[in-house]
């Protein structure tokens, strides 16, 4: 029998140079310091010392005053999600880094070819992929930048997926990631963006060119809907003049977490004529809260239809399903529609000290998988994340939905 830790497995994607080293590097150097764990009540810790000292090490360089020196190979690491005062770790995280220009260049040997062979098999076992735009090219370059680039991105992906039909099969492209995220980095260099003015400067400049992206992905690709800021330290050139003040870091894990969910409610919709008919009906019924609104309360009658999610998910989903199917999937589903759907901070203050309570009982119990996850959730309605993340669909009216 497996065992039960939630596998959460994140891509990245983006050019030599847009950040995301640095990201990575500062994420991890936060969550190691005392700081963090005090305030949030987790951390990451890396799977190997090996891996975690060279973050670190990054790390302390960019304590120092320098962003890390550019690396352009394939990258993977492995964290365990750690909750103060509980042995056991209940999640597990893998980031992948993606770099740029990788794929469009042939092996140069059979280790190359080896290296690039895995990294395919671990992008189909992604659950979650960023897409990261570098802000401070953003910023200087405006449209232009964004165009040449997801037209690139495109090319990437057409490219990926014809490797993987050619050497694996149609049936292995269904696997192909399609929870995506936007991710600017380098925010601390172009503040007057927060995460809506993001996506919709994103959305004016390349709409359609989003909207090509998303099929080529293919059926179901959420790419353009998501978009988060983040910002590794505040600096100049390659120097680093605050590690302090970065920005949206904190939130990768949990928007991550809260998109598996979101994806297993959207293809529990898609293939609500599969599992049952008379959910359709009661679709109709529910009243509105905005497109994402809309679909947990459609979820919500699914709920109970959980088990059957795993006959037309992949695989890699199974233990999500198994796990969210354990902790409540009701639970968790009813508090997101009311956090969605609160609009006063007053609101969303009840939420985050219901959630804190469920959080400490849950501990208590020794829920650790269902603590974790619930801590998670709660950070993205915590804090400034209305300024970080922003999900396109939360705008959308109910009427939007229709048809
Ligand atoms: N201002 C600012 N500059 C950054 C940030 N992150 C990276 N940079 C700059 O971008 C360069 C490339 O970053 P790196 O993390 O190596 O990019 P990668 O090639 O995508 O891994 C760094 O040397 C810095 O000059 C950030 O958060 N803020
Ligand atoms: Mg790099």
């Amino acid at each position: 029998m497996e065992s039960k830790k939630m596998q959460l497995r994140l891509g990245f994607f983006g050019a030599s140079g847009s950040g995301k080293t640095s990201l990575l590097a500062s994420y991890y150097g936060t969550q190691q310091t005392r700081k963090c764990e005090k305030e949030k009540g987790f951390h990451l810790l890396a799977s190997s010392n090996q891996q975690g000292e060279k973050l670190l090490q990054r790390y302390f360089g960019m304590r120092d005053g320098k962003f890390p020196d550019s690396t352009s190979m394939f990258e993977e690491y492995f964290f365990n999600f750690h909750l103060t005062g509980i042995e056991e770790d209940p999640i597990q995280i893998s980031w992948y880094d993606y770099p740029g220009g990788w794929w469009g260049t042939d092996p140069t040997d059979a280790l190359d070819l080896n290296i690039r062979k895995k990294a395919f098999v671990n992008l189909l076992s992604c659950h979650v992929a960023f897409l990261v735009i570098d802000g401070i090219r953003l910023g200087k370059e405006k449209a232009p930048y964004l165009r040449s680039l997801l037209s690139q991105f495109r090319n990437v992906i057409k490219k990926q997926r014809k490797l993987i039909h050619d050497n694996y099969g149609e049936e292995e492209l269904k696997k192909y990631p399609k929870e995506w995220a936007i991710a600017m980095t380098k925010a601390d260099a172009y503040r007057s963006l927060d995460a809506k003015k993001f996506a919709h400067e994103m959305i004016k400049a390349a709409g359609s060119q989003l909207e090509e992206l998303a099929d080529e992905i293919g059926d179901g690709a959420t790419l353009g809907k998501k978009f988060l800021i983040l910002s590794a330290a505040e600096g100049t050139g390659d120097q680093v003049t605050d590690i302090n003040k970065t920005i949206g870091l904190e939130l990768i894990a949990p928007i991550a977490v809260r998109s598996t969910i979101e994806h297993l409610i959207e293809s529990s919709r898609k293939h609500q004529n599969e599992i049952e008919q008379r959910v359709a009906n009661k679709v109709k019924e529910v009243g509105s809260g905005g497109l994402f609104g809309k679909a947990l309360k459609a979820a919500k009658n699914l709920v109970e239809n959980i088990d059957k999610f795993d006959d037309f998910l992949p695989v890699k989903w199974q233990i999500i399903t198994q796990i969210l199917k354990e902790m409540g999937l009701k639970d968790i589903l009813n508090e997101e529609i009311k956090a969605m759907q609160a609009s006063s901070e007053a609101e969303i203050k009840v939420i985050v000290a219901d959630k804190e309570k469920r959080i400490a009982s849950l501990k208590k119990s020794g829920k650790v998988m269902e603590a974790a996850t619930e801590m998670m959730l709660k950070e993205i309605h915590a804090g400034n994340s209305n300024s970080t993340y922003f999900d396109t669909r939360s705008e959308c009216t109910a009427s939007d939905q229709e048809g």
